[in-house]
């Protein structure tokens, strides 16, 4: 009995170690390129459309403060690259963006010219925040980001272990 209760608690501890994990996800914008002007201007876009927001997620800003920053603004100012009138600036050059709400976030880099060539970001954060992320892998998955991966990988895992539930208290 003792033995039994030692591994429901164990298992209980695995559990609360794989929810902590799997309950948000934390992506770095640009992926290894981070936050900057890359090229052909449409890289944020692609680079949003490849993954799913979730509210509790994060998005992390990584930049050069010397050029860049981070300026989150309405959509009429975001379609018109106006940094002039932010709801939230971000100068760190390393900065976690919690997304607590459910809707659409626009992002852009307020120095000279810089949203016009590229450097702006809309995601859409769906609020199924209590839902695990989809584990079942996208026709996107090889563009997917190492982060998502991470994220879907312990959602992978916590799956796993509540379905192995039954079998591990018969062990014990
Ligand atoms: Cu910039």
């Amino acid at each position: 009995m003792a033995l039994a209760n030692r591994g429901v608690v164990f298992f209980m501890m695995i559990m609360v170690a794989l929810r902590g994990l799997s309950m948000a996800a934390v992506y770095k914008v640009g992926d290894s390129a981070g936050w900057t002007i890359l090229g052909n201007g449409q890289e944020y876009q692609d680079w949003a459309a490849t993954n799913k927001f979730f509210v509790g997620d994060t998005l992390f800003f990584e930049y050069n403060t010397q050029f860049h920053n981070v300026k989150q603004v309405n959509v009429e100012d975001f379609k018109s690259c106006n940094p002039e009138n932010p709801i939230a600036t971000y100068v760190d050059g390393s900065d976690n963006i919690i997304l607590k709400s459910s809707g659409e976030y626009y992002f852009l880099c307020g120095f000279p010219g810089h949203c016009q060539a590229g450097m702006k970001l809309h995601v859409t954060v769906n609020s199924a925040a209590n839902l695990p992320h989809n584990p079942t892998p996208t026709p996107l998955a090889s563009n997917v980001a190492p982060s998502l991966y991470a994220s879907k990988l312990s959602c992978l895992a916590m799956v796993v272990a509540a379905a192995t539930l039954p079998f591990f208290l018969l062990l014990v």
